[in-house]
């Protein structure tokens, strides 16, 4: 039997204490047990509801609510923020948490719509008291109620005609347990409530062996910074992953309509903040789609066409982290891609400007409420398999040859190789004009062409930070001053901010470990890639924004001898 571990963060508020644990399920024992100093966990869902009921029946609270003709608290929305570095010194030592307070005017409103001006509670959530209040003074609320459900949004289109997915004889993949099987891939999911859904030993299976590709592929970090430079604005940042937990933010799928098809569903257990287990239903999706032309050639010669339609497998998880929501999907292909894809939907978040004014950092989108600029960084954490554990990472530029005898027609350019060896050469950016993607390759059993098995992370589109190098945000979040961080494989390396990035001062995570500067060449890889979404609002965002992808790809790279999807059939159908 294979013995089965659980990783315990522990949080006893009465002591200010955070304790790791590690338990055998198999053994029913405690493996260790230790206290964590100088660290602040995570906020638990548990006190994020408490932390607005106390927020809501605090006198200084009620107080500014009244002074802005709020008499009704109970439809007061209270958020917990993560305070960051932000705290008095006199918080020392304490987990506090900030709040936003918006409110809905009738109960189905949007309460984004509403965002109550300059009135935040700053909460111990050890002792679940209101240490201070902040009022900045009042600002009318803004008149919209930002409403989008299908029943307060007036007459719907009515033009569209049934579209149905069938798979008369089910789908073409297979669950084992967590195995999944489809096609040539093999992949076996896990689900943390830290990260939500993870990749395990993803393998291709070709002439009778599976080929590893990645060990394990995670979304490790999740980190939103805002623009606004005004008091509070300024505080406006969230570490999703590391303060609170991206996993127990998973939507149950059964009553959406987010995935079409002949879909299977996995259930997730976690452990709530009392200790008790519980389940999210149907928290990952697995599904196939016609992905449209996998690949084609048409020969005049012989009149004939060769047509392969595509189709993909599709693993993913959504979540719903306060105002906005992060669907999360990995995609397989049958030309041994591999695809990572964020889509970013929810309510963007809003502050309310005083009526007439407008703002350099965000968008108006309806009177008075203005959505903040933003970005959203997500760092990948890719533990690279490619052919075995050891494996060398290269970037490749392409670069133009200097016209001369080696280029007399000035037309030649050629992908340049270079070899990342250390750490310290291992932080790097995109460089799209110069085709740049890194390629991951092991130095073992070579193709049949003698080239070394490959693959290589090809960006899409990205974007770096824009606050300050000084910043306190961007110390704390250093790891998305970089796209690309390779660093060698370290079972206690596992997110690019530190294991605690709730209150920490920065510094924690890739920037402290790479200092050592390891060497990483024919070792165990971990590539950190860092996905940047920028989001400049639109009023188009209000007041639901329609989904904004982002996304990467890993693609094959002398991994074959050839086309690996040259042996898919040709569609059955005659129209085809
Ligand atoms: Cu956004």
């Amino acid at each position: 039997m294979v013995p089965r571990e659980a990783f315990v963060v522990l949080l006893e508020p009465a002591q200010h204490t955070t304790y790791e644990a590690v338990v055998s399920l198999t053994a029913d024992s405690v493996i260790s047990w230790r206290s964590v100093p100088d660290v602040y966990a995570p906020v638990t869902l548990a006190e994020y509801a408490e932390c607005e009921l106390v927020t809501r029946a605090d006198p200084r609270i009620l107080e500014g609510l009244e002074r802005r003709g709020i008499t009704s608290p109970e439809r007061v929305l209270v958020e917990p923020w993560g305070i960051g570095a932000f705290t008095e010194p006199e918080e020392t030592g304490r987990r506090v948490a900030w709040t936003l307070l918006f409110y809905r005017e009738r109960s189905d409103d949007n309460p984004y719509a509403k965002p109550i001006h300059g009135l935040h509670a700053i909460v111990d959530l050890d002792d679940m008291t209101v240490v201070r209040v902040e009022d900045l003074g009042v600002v009318s609320l803004p008149p919209g109620s930002g409403a989008y459900a299908a029943d307060r949004v007036g007459p719907l289109r009515d033009d569209l005609k049934p579209l149905e997915v069938i798979q008369p004889q089910g789908p073409s993949f297979e669950i084992n347990g967590w195995e999944v099987r489809w096609q040539r891939w093999r992949v076996r999911l896990g689900f943390t409530a830290r990260e939500g859904l993870v990749l395990h030993t993803v393998g291709y299976e070709e002439k009778g062996r599976v080929r590893p590709v990645v060990w394990r592929a995670s979304v490790a970090e999740l980190f939103i910074p805002y623009a606004d430079p005004r008091p509070f604005q300024g505080w406006r940042n969230a570490f999703d992953i590391g303060e609170y937990g991206i996993g127990i933010m998973a939507n149950s799928l059964e009553l959406g309509c987010d995935c079409l098809g002949e879909i299977r569903y996995l259930d997730v257990d976690l452990v709530g903040s009392d200790g008790e287990p519980y389940t999210i239903m149907q928290a990952i999706c697995l599904h196939e789609e016609d992905f449209g032309l996998l690949w084609k050639h048409f020969d005049p010669a012989l009149n004939a066409t060769e047509t392969r339609r595509s189709r993909r497998l599709v693993i993913s998880f959504i979540i719903t982290a306060g105002n906005y929501e992060y669907a999360f999907y990995w995609y397989f292909y049958q030309d041994g891609t591999i695809e990572f894809e964020v889509k970013l939907t929810g309510i963007v978040l809003t502050s309310a400007l005083p009526p007439g004014e407008s703002s350099a950092f965000g968008t108006l989108v309806a009177p008075q409420t203005l959505a903040g600029h933003h970005q959203h960084f997500l760092s990948l954490r890719l533990d690279m398999a490619v052919d075995g554990l050891r494996n060398t990472v290269y970037e490749v530029d392409t670069e133009a040859v200097p016209p001369g005898p080696d280029n007399p027609l000035g037309n030649a350019f050629r992908p340049v190789k270079r070899p990342l060896r250390r750490e310290s050469d291992a932080q790097r950016v995109i460089d799209p004009l110069r085709g740049r993607y890194w390629l991951v390759a092991s130095r073992g059993d070579r193709n049949e062409l003698g080239q070394e098995p490959a693959y290589k992370l090809v960006p899409g589109s990205n974007v770096l930070l824009f606050s300050d190098p000084d910043a306190s945000v961007t110390q704390r979040a250093a790891f998305a001053t970089r796209h690309l961080w390779v660093t060698p494989y370290h079972p206690d390396e596992r997110f690019p901010a530190g294991d605690y990035p709730n209150q920490h001062p920065g510094g924690a995570g890739l920037p402290a470990w790479t200092k050592a500067d390891r060497p990483i060449e024919d070792t165990d890889v971990v590539l950190w890639y860092t996905l940047g979404s920028h989001h400049i609002t639109r009023p188009e965002d209000w007041p639901v924004m329609p989904a904004e992808r982002a996304g990467f790809m890993l693609k094959p790279a002398g991994f074959f001898d050839h086309n690996p999807a040259l042996d898919v059939a040709p569609s059955p159908s005659e129209h085809c």
